[in-house]
């Protein structure tokens, strides 16, 4: 369980585990700098610690009265701090030794071992940051992309909080408005219908259009997945470790080789793409075989993106042109592998056929055409998001914002139905709390706990 008092003080290494020039411990709470003081001495003896400037000095075990390491200390006094507490980061060697007897002196002289997320959950609790903008922290840290991250910082810079709070200050004024010229409909600052429907229409493409956006943003967070689908040798696994340059999947000329799959990240451009080898479709000779073909169809029906693979060498079947129709509502390029042998395909009656798609030939295993390949993949199956201010990049976002979404659709609907006025200003209403959630305004605490377990000890 997330502890919600901000009482004690807690300590923990911001820079990640292991070796490196330097190491960050950090202290917030408001015991912070006078536990830091009983393991830090300035090497002037006089020397004062002022807000926001760095002092130099040695780190010491007090009891034995012995130097382990020199460090710079920064303090950061309330509010105007990353947690609005006290904070104090010590910057020393980045040796894990030193930074975990820094731990241990610091827990020793009263600081308790912060929590995952712990210090980006003070600064939400404290008001420092709403949850849109602490999930966008995640979102930076983690970023695999620059592109990614000039959109998380966007984010944790306030730009998509102050978008929510206006749309939820816009639909409270809307409601006023509503509910005055119900109880006064005398008077003359009535709102119309059509006025409603328009503030109503305008809020629900805003919305829409941020609903969309997800598919987008979890493919730049997670990588776009693309299953390599294809008959039994038609070469998916030797393409798989041709593009992942290393021999990672096993190789046969036998059919029937991979059984399970296997997933790899590979980076295109400033996309990831998690690509995944899997058993051939087709008729199974095994029950292993058969349970490889059976999650191998859940991973295509899963998938962004399929790389539908023929074996150019050997005359198609019926069987090649089922996959090919298989999943038609996919993103999908045909691959006709193995053109280094001689042809017995007709590659361009399939590629007339199948228009619709875009279509490569290679030779996994001579890597004709790879540079080709990988420039299409990016094309075909990497996210288009250009003309997008903003992209949403969690589950949790896409879902309130759906809901908020459904009761502005059904107000909507409802005033055009012709039904009274009160009827829309309920389903308007019933979004206030949904906003509230988004933002974290309204605080639900199982899952503020689980945005912060996900984080990193020390952020
Ligand atoms: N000549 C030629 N042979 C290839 C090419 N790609 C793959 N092969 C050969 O085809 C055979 C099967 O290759 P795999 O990569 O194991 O095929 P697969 O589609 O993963 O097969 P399964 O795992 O059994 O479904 C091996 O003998 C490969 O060396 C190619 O481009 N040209
Ligand atoms: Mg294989």
């Amino acid at each position: 369980m997330l502890d919600y008092t901000l009482e004690d003080t807690i300590i923990a290494a911001s820079t990640p585990p292991g070796y490196g020039g330097i190491g960050i411990i950090r202290l917030s709470g408001k015991d912070a700098l006078k536990i830091a003081k009983r393991l830090f001495k300035p090497k002037r003896a006089r020397a004062r610690i002022l807000p926001r400037q760095a002092l130099f000095g040695n780190l010491i075990d007090l009891e034995k009265n012995e130097a382990f390491d020199e460090a710079y200390l920064l303090y950061f006094p309330a509010p105007h701090s990353y947690t609005r507490e006290n904070v104090v980061e010590i910057s020393c060697h980045g040796s894990p030794v030193v930074e975990g007897e820094v731990l241990r002196l610091g827990i020793l002289a009263g600081a308790r071992h912060a929590r995952p997320g712990e210090f980006t959950l003070r600064a939400y609790l404290n008001g420092r940051l709403d949850i849109i903008r602490a999930e966008a922290v995640d979102n930076l840290i983690r970023a695999a992309s620059i592109k990614t991250a000039k959109m998380a910082f966007s984010q944790l810079d306030g730009n998509l909080s102050k978008k929510i709070s206006g749309l939820r200050a816009r639909n409270i004024d809307l409601l006023s408005q509503i509910e005055a010229s119900l109880e006064f409909p005398d008077e003359k600052l009535q709102i119309t219908p059509e006025k409603i429907a328009g503030s109503l229409e305008k809020t629900i493409e805003y919305l829409d259009d941020l609903v969309s956006s997800y598919r987008a943003g979890k493919a730049l967070l997670e990588g776009v997945t693309l299953a390599i689908m294809g008959r039994t040798n038609v070469g998916k696994s030797t393409l798989f470790n041709t593009i992942l340059e290393e021999e990672r999947a096993i190789v046969t000329p036998f059919p029937g080789t991979t059984r399970d799959y296997l997933k790899e990240k590979i980076k295109i451009k400033d996309t990831f793409f998690n690509l995944v080898d899997m058993a051939g479709l087709g008729k199974p000779s095994s029950a292993i075989e058969k349970e490889g073909i059976r999650r191998g169809k859940k991973i295509a029906s899963e998938a962004d993106g399929l790389l539908i693979m023929l074996d150019a060498s050997r005359k198609e079947n019926s069987e090649d042109l089922a996959l090919i129709e298989e999943f038609p509502d996919k993103k999908a390029l045909l691959v006709f592998n193995k053109i280094d042998l001689a042809r017995k395909m007709d590659v361009r009656g399939i590629k007339k056929r199948f228009h619709r798609l875009s279509a490569l030939e290679i030779s996994a295993l001579k890597g004709t055409n790879l540079s080709k390949l990988k420039e299409k993949l990016f094309e075909v199956f990497s996210p288009k998001f250009e003309d997008r201010e903003e992209v949403i990049f969690h589950q949790r976002q896409k879902l309130l914002l759906e809901e908020a979404l459904g009761h502005f659709r059904k107000g909507l609907k409802l005033l055009l139905d012709g039904h009274p006025e009160e009827f829309c200003a309920e389903e308007i209403r019933k979004t206030i709390p949904i906003i509230g959630q988004l933002t974290g305004d309204i605080r639900v605490d199982e899952v503020i706990e689980k945005i912060f377990s996900r984080f990193c000890v020390g952020k």
